[in-house]
């Protein structure tokens, strides 16, 4: 691959913004240069009036996931291509080990859903269904392999669920191993009740999904968790957070000096409780913990929190659901109709994540550019050990880089969008800014509006431990 040199725009990282050039040798960043210099053989790349930004990271995907009967929409080749047409280079996705299951068995299946097929970088956090001693000698396997991270569900009570006693116990041996907790914390069991009650009334809506799972259920769990987490001294990081009763719990935590930190969501930042009626509309919109009253200020806390660090990044949980028939997982959404609790939870996110954040972070005043880069590539490429290879421009960073139009627009629609389901929770939402070009580890693989990559491109990623620690 020749030399290439990204001419003319503005580099932004997590602290600095600069006029400088960015020269890339094979698939690495080697130079940032100042306007005046002369390199020559190289390839230019026209950034003039241009953000020249790391690619962004998106530390929660579920492509392929099984889930309530069937599985999330896009593979990982669809989803990963989908995530490169909105500017994410690198995507840490969910390996699932279930009930009965070997973890280190559940991560080689997901290692082969993924090799040869994605579009950009990626790794796993394991999603730890079945706590037992040899799921524990795992663990530790595990980390060496690159999985640092282990999801545990305080939810969907038989499914993925694990009890405070399997939670404890993985706890104390990620704690001993230097990994991450990474927690859905929901009170499911309190949930499930709900639930029960709800249907036992006819209330069976999409708009119940949102009325059941409630807020004081989301703190509660996130309460217990911390609680753990103190007692074993490991990191913990609360994946969607979407109350505000959990972000006190997680500012309190912090506030003690604990390593526990927590991300959200574009949808609890954009979306609200009021999505989910309009009948079986709101299916779309059926995600776990689900979208929030706003009247009741979530939205404003989360971006409060956004705003001084109690929250550290902005993931997405894409995980989509057709409303029609998917072309080969079948009925999706529908398998919920006439009852709430049987519809796939979760929404599509991971292409228009960095237009949200840009669009309704930095041209709507509540982030400055610096910080929606530290959220969105900085921190989780830090959390997730894969610092300073992913997550900054820098010499010796992989090029990983996403040349954005400030001023450009774009119109996020299901006709125009990327991602293999049949709907866009945003439909029809203006945003100004648009991502004009990507390379992913020096490679073009979109400009123009077209994608040049190919399936295989992304190769995994062996992730460190966090580098994010107090
Ligand atoms: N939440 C979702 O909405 N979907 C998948 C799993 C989850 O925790
Ligand atoms: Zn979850
Ligand atoms: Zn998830």
């Amino acid at each position: 691959m020749a030399k290439k040199l990204i001419k003319g725009g503005t580099v932004v990282t997590a602290i600095d913004q600069m006029d400088a050039d960015v020269l890339i040798d094979g698939d690495q960043v080697v130079g940032l240069l100042g306007r005046d210099h002369s390199v020559e053989d190289v390839e230019v790349i026209d950034a003039t009036g241009m953000l020249v930004l790391p690619g962004g990271i998106d530390v929660h995907t579920h492509m392929e996931l099984p889930f309530g009967g069937t599985k999330a929409a896009d593979t990982f080749e669809t989803g990963t291509r989908a995530a490169a047409w909105g500017g994410t280079t690198t995507i840490v996705d969910f390996a699932v080990q279930t009930v009965g299951e070997s973890a280190m068995d559940g991560w080689e299946a997901w290692m082969e859903k993924a090799r040869g097929n994605c579009a950009i970088d990626y790794g796993f956090h394991m999603i730890t269904g079945d706590i037992n001693d040899q799921t524990l000698k795992e663990m530790e396997l595990l980390s060496r392999e690159g999985v640092t991270s282990f999801k545990m569900f305080m939810a969907y009570p038989g499914v993925f669920y694990s009890d405070d006693g399997q939670i404890l116990r993985a706890m104390q041996k990620a704690a001993e191993d230097g990994s991450t907790i990474c927690m859905h914390a929901e009170n499911g069991i309190a949930i499930d009740v709900l639930v029960e009650q709800a249907l036992e009334r006819g209330e069976t809506d999409p708009i119940y999904h949102g009325i059941v799972r409630k807020s004081i259920l989301e703190g509660e769990a996130t309460h217990r968790a911390i609680k753990l987490a103190e007692l074993t001294g490991v990191q913990l990081y609360i994946v969607h957070l979407s109350a505000q009763e959990a972000l006190d719990e997680v500012i309190q935590a912090r506030d003690q000096g604990l390593n526990v930190y927590a991300e959200t969501c574009p949808q609890y930042l954009f979306l609200s409780l009021e999505n989910l009626g309009n009948g079986f509309d709101g299916a779309k919109y059926v995600c776990s913990p689900p979208l929030r009253d706003e009247e009741a200020g979530h939205q404003e806390r989360l971006w409060q929190g956004l705003r001084t660090n109690d929250l550290q990044i902005v993931s997405t949980d894409h995980c989509p659901f057709c409303m029609g028939d998917h072309h080969t997982f079948g009925t999706q959404k529908q398998l919920g109709q006439g009852d709430f609790s049987k519809i796939p939870n979760g929404m599509p996110g991971v292409e228009p994540r960095m237009g949200l954040m840009y669009n309704g972070g930095v041209v709507e005043g509540r982030i400055s550019l610096n910080r929606f880069v530290e959220i969105t590539a900085t921190t989780p490429a830090k959390m997730f050990g894969m610092y300073p290879k992913k997550g900054t421009i820098a010499v010796g960073s992989d090029a990983d880089i996403v040349i954005f139009d400030p001023n450009g627009s774009h119109t996020i629609s299901v006709d125009t969008h990327h991602m293999d389901v049949d709907y866009s929770a945003y439909e029809g939402w203006e945003m100004r800014g648009k991502v004009e070009t990507v390379l992913s580890k020096g490679k073009v693989i979109i400009s123009d509006d077209q994608y040049h990559g190919s399936p295989g491109d992304g190769e995994y990623l062996a992730r460190g431990t966090s580098q994010y620690v107090i």
